[in-house]
């Protein structure tokens, strides 16, 4: 048969025979996994409780998303990660050694191999050719317990790339031309699996900007062959002894096709609030700029920055707009340093973070109120930036770094500047890796913010009141938001449920604690974004036991259903319309749950019912009658 490159990464990968074909239940032999702290500390208190001895993966755990530190609790958080990663055998990354996509990338991602992470991002090292899959915390724990990793067989889209980027057009604007085509929900349950001559043209970075992003199309995880850039990249990070050359079989049969001219591409721009509302840059020409951010996982390689700082050099960023840049890495932050540019970027006026996430993530440089941000980054929710009114886009840095210039949102086609190609070797410098030694005498510290996990109920009867409504496409920001006056709470349930849904609607945790929670009820794409488990174990905390909806994005039904939250979807979308807050609801014989059974909910308020399905199968039903996947790997049920 011939076989995409991504069948051919999966089979090679499979615990268990199965068939390829989209949609069938696949196991998933995981190699690498990959944790950051926003997610770790959840993810490693859940590994200790699975009581195994070491982990069973080459495991990394990064410290790169809550580094502003106000307050104990993120030092806290750090100290335990680095503690709990020494126990266990996990390589551990200090915080501003940089951030885990691009780490992982410049110093571990393997062509050919698959990788776990606890962020929805993971997907960057498809650039690699990697199967790098983003998911729960709770699902990275189970896979360096040396659980297989389930998962439906995706389909897979053939993105063939021809032509060559013009001048001032960028990677970014590749992804941005798929998410307009595609939409948000539009790659939910498959791989997009890149080829053609246009790829040659692409950088390792550049190809991890287009991974990156396909995060942002809901897709399972994005893919590039492993070629001579491939080559090229691993050859100067030092590791050229990793590289395999891997592609599809020329003739691979694919489930959907595109073609994408880089020659007919422009610069383009996610305008707010969302990834796939994507305009030619030169439709805003007239968009006054108050602040600019350059950086996050998409766009902070050195060659990005250092086009950045081509564009910046011997300029003044304009009065009134306030530019900061936050590097990927330290190899990146130390390679500017020696060649200049960095020098450049002071002199300019760019006001400088370290390598971290920073902005990406709301941890500082909210804007002001009403203000327009343009941001490199890959994510541009409503209030994500910590000011709700800010008008936040997304833009490549090219177009992010002629802006700075002018004020105003400005094509970077138009500006002269000599584009940066690879260096002749990446400077390395792993000192900031601290290699496990599993001493088990050196203890795991926990500071009094780091709480226990909460556990889900066995399956029973479902009866309550709906305790939200909410629309389409609602994030996992909205349902669990971030920011530095939350993110020091990600170690502590209890206290990070005071904020659940706090975007929408502020009464949300007042009204589960009066109801004693109850039901959510939403329109499609729900839990589309980030993969935090906390916005499924803050719905449990406050007593959610179901949720209805449209449809689910991939990675936060999963959360739901390892937290024993079962993720029921309308079979008619019309009974949403009928559903108000509050509403007392049934699930009729719920406790029956199976694969392919539908249930009939009684509406107790109105007098109504309505029929409701599922797409479990029976793993996931399993893990629902335990009440969550870390009851069911309790109960032995697993094959630990
Ligand atoms: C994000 O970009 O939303 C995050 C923060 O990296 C998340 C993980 C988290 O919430 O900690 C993600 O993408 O999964
Ligand atoms: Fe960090 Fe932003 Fe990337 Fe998430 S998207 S990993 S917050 S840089």
């Amino acid at each position: 048969m011939k076989m995409s490159l991504a069948q051919k990464i999966i089979s090679q990968h499979l615990s268990a025979p199965a068939e390829l074909k989209p949609g069938t239940a696949i196991q998933l032999k995981i190699d690498q996994t990959l944790t950051q702290d926003a997610t770790g500390t959840m993810t490693y208190l859940q590994l200790e409780r699975m009581g195994v001895d070491r982990v069973r993966t080459r495991a990394y755990s990064y410290v790169d998303h809550n580094t502003l530190q106000s307050g104990f609790m993120n030092a806290d958080d750090h100290k335990y990660l680095q503690t709990v990663a020494n126990r266990y055998g996990v390589y551990f990354s200090k915080a501003g050694n940089g951030i885990c996509h691009q780490l992982h990338l410049e110093r571990f991602a393997i062509p050919g191999q698959t990788l776990l992470g606890s962020d929805s991002h993971t997907p960057t090292c498809g650039a690699m050719a990697m199967i790098a899959i983003g998911s729960g915390g709770l699902d990275v724990a189970a896979a360096m317990a040396g659980i297989p990793y389930s998962i439906k067989m995706p389909e897979i889209v053939s993105v063939r790339l021809t032509g060559k980027l013009k001048h001032g057009v960028t990677a970014k604007d590749i992804i941005f031309k798929i998410l307009q085509e595609k939409t948000v929900k539009g790659g939910v349950g498959k791989i997009f699996e890149y080829s053609g001559p246009g790829i040659k043209e692409l950088s390792v970075p550049e190809r991890s900007t287009i991974t990156n992003m396909g995060a942002e199309l809901g897709a399972t995880t994005s893919l590039f062959p492993a070629d001579e850039n491939t080559l090229e990249y691993l050859e100067k990070q030092g590791r050229g002894g990793d590289y395999m050359a891997l592609a599809a079989d020329p003739d691979a049969v694919y489930d959907e096709y595109m073609e994408i001219d880089l020659d007919q591409l422009q610069p383009l721009l996610a305008a707010p609030h969302s990834p796939d509302n994507i305009h030619p840059v030169s439709d805003f020409a007239a968009t006054k700029v108050d602040q600019i951010c350059i950086g996050s996982c998409t766009n902070s390689s050195f060659t990005d920055l250092c086009n950045v700082a081509a564009i910046l050099r011997g300029r003044t960023v304009h009065p009134d707009v306030s530019l900061t840049i936050s590097f990927g890495s330290k190899q990146v932050l130390r390679m500017l340093a020696k060649n200049g540019a960095l020098s450049d970027l002071i002199a300019s006026g760019a006001r400088l973070l370290e390598a971290s996430c920073g902005p990406c993530i709301g941890m500082g440089q909210s804007p002001a109120s009403g203000a327009v941000s343009l941001r490199t980054f890959n994510r541009n929710f409503q209030g994500r930036s910590g000011t709700m009114d800010a008008q936040v886009y997304l833009v490549s840095p090219e177009t992010a770094a002629a802006s700075a210039l002018s004020g105003y949102i400005t094509d970077a086609a138009k500006i002269a500047f000599e584009k940066t190609t690879l260096p002749a070797s990446f400077l390395v410098d792993d000192s900031m890796i601290i290699v496990p030694d599993l001493d088990p005498e050196k203890p795991v510290v926990k500071g009094p913010n780091i709480k226990a996990v909460p556990l889900g109920r066995p399956l029973s009867e479902i009866s309550g009141q709906v305790m939200i409504k909410v629309g389409d496409n609602i994030t996992t920001d909205h349902i669990a938001p971030a920011g530095s006056r939350v993110l020091p709470y990600r170690s502590n349930i209890e206290k990070i449920s005071e904020f659940c849904f706090e975007p929408l609607d502020d009464h949300f945790p007042a009204r589960c604690k009066e109801h004693g929670g109850g039901i959510i009820i939403a329109g499609s794409n729900y839990g589309q974004g980030s993969s935090r488990e906390h916005a499924a174990l803050a719905p449990l905390h406050l007593g959610i036991r179901a949720v209805i909806a449209k449809s689910y994005a991939r990675i936060h039904q999963q959360n739901l259903i390892n937290a024993g939250i079962i993720p029921f979807v309308f079979e008619d979308e019309a009974a949403y319309d009928a559903i108000d807050l509050l509403d007392e609801l049934e699930i009729e014989d719920v406790v029956n749950l199976s694969p392919e059974l539908s249930f009939t909910v009684k509406n107790l308020s109105k007098g109504t019912g309505f029929t409701v399905t599922h797409s479990l199968n029976q793993d996931q039903v399993d893990i629902i009658r335990a009440g969550g996947l870390l009851n069911k790997i309790a109960a032995g049920s697993s094959d630990l």
